[in-house]
């Protein structure tokens, strides 16, 4: 690698945990600091296979489930080879979910199991820290009513967040759980500790591949 490479960075939450908020919040911080950073969110619309899924979330059209987990999954492999540039180029990447909530929502549907789950995301890129965004139920709830999509009910909700819990003892992931029921501006400021520390670190070690 020419330069020192930037760091990936995840976050993870259930329903209006705050993820979008404290993504461009983050992306604010390390570019006033100094340090290149960059947004991205799964799954990212634009693409033509962004499109299916937005269509199948806004319930404007089927899918059948197992084939709507692997286009969530081809959405990030499609988007793999911008994100090796961008960090090869020092630019840390600051990213709104990710393959966790590709399998925690997967996972929570009837007759699917967790390894099937993580099975198309093996050797994406690895996050150097991945932020569990941690808000319960109750909390979610005075944030207002779920919004029209697919999967915004709080029963739905509820089994996904058991299926985050199992996929945060996996000890080869740098999980964080952060208390997002704090102030936004004392999320930020743990949020941006964490990530400091993973930019620093990140800059003198490869990239890894995802649950390889
Ligand atoms: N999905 C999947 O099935 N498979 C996959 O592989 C992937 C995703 C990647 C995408 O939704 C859906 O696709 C999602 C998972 C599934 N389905 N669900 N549910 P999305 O990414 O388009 O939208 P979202 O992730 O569901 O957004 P969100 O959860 O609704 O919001 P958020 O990003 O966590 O929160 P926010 O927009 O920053 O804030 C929500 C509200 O809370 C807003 O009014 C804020 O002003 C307020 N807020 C934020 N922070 C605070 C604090 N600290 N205090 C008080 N109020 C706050």
């Amino acid at each position: 690698m020419a330069c020192k490479r930037g760091a990936l960075i995840v976050l993870e939450g259930v329903d209006k945990a705050g993820k979008t908020t404290q993504c461009k919040k983050l992306v604010q911080a390390l570019q006033q600091s100094g340090r290149p950073a960059e947004m991205m969110r799964f799954p990212d619309r634009s693409t033509t296979i962004g499109q299916l899924i937005s269509a199948y979330l806004e319930n404007k059209s089927d899918l059948e489930d197992h084939t709507v987990h692997l286009l969530f999954s081809a959405n990030r492999w499609e988007l793999v080879p911008l994100m090796k540039r961008k960090l090869e180029q020092g630019i840390s990447l600051v990213v709104d979910r990710y393959a966790f909530s590709g399998v925690a929502f997967t996972s929570a549907k009837p007759g699917f199991c967790l390894d099937w789950c993580k099975n198309p995301d093996v050797g994406l890129p690895k996050p150097d820290l991945v932020m569990f965004l941690n808000l319960s139920p109750a909390e979610a709830a005075l944030r207002g009513q779920f919004g029209e999509e697919r999967y915004e009910t709080s029963v739905f909700q509820r089994a996904v967040q058991q299926k985050f819990e199992q996929l945060m003892k996996d000890p080869s992931v740098n999980w964080q759980v952060i208390d997002a029921a704090q102030s936004v501006d004392d999320v930020h400021k743990d949020i941006t500790n964490h990530s400091l520390n993973a930019v620093n670190k990140a800059l003198n070690l490869p990239l890894g591949e995802l649950w390889k």
